[in-house]
């Protein structure tokens, strides 16, 4: 059985991030998508387990998908899971010095290899940073997010 890790911040997760599940779960088995702690960026909009939550509501259409929510190197949640093959999404080439140096750190550290699926041009513009500053303001992200996102970030500016 052919089983991908999908890791990410995903704080807020977005179409972008959406079809690179899709797709995935196309090319593989099983994706196991992680919602994770990036040390890097600090102001988050929702906790780990909201983010969990938010996700499986997301993609209750994919049947061999699933969301876990941890804090840990993605090298020992991939061996744990018996994950054969990181994935991760490319919007342009500002994104590919960021993402080779975490594929040959990841396969120095543990083997595994990282596949790299190239977002469509009509979500290439979406990140999760823009969207929470557009939200903050009260910009409407609806149609750039799943519909339960949508419904969390609107009650989460509402309080
Ligand atoms: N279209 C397609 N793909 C997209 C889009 C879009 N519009 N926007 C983002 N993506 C892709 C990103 O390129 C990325 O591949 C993925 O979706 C997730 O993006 P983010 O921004 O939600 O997640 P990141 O990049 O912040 O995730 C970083 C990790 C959490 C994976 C990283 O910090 C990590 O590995 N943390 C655990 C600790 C660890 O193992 N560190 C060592 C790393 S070498």
């Amino acid at each position: 059985m052919r089983v991908a890790l999908f890791p990410g911040s995903f704080d807020p997760f977005h179409n972008g991030h959406m079809e690179v599940v899709e797709r995935g779960s196309r090319l593989f088995d099983k994706v196991v998508v992680a919602a994770m702690r990036n040390p890097q960026k600090a102001s988050a909009l929702f906790n780990l387990s909201e983010r969990q939550e938010l996700i499986e509501a997301s993609v209750s259409h994919l049947d061999n998908v699933e969301i876990v929510a941890l804090s840990t190197l993605v090298v020992n949640l991939a061996e744990e899971i018996g994950a054969n093959v990181i994935i991760r999404g490319l919007r342009a080439v500002s994104d590919f010095e960021n993402e080779l140096q975490m594929a040959q750190m990841n396969r120095q550290l543990s083997g595994i290899d990282t596949i790299f699926i190239p977002t469509s041009s009509e979500y290439s513009f979406l990140a999760s940073r823009l969207l929470r500053e557009v939200a903050s303001y009260g910009g409407n992200v609806s149609k750039m997010v799943p519909e339960p996102i949508a419904n969390a970030i609107l009650a989460k500016f509402r309080e």
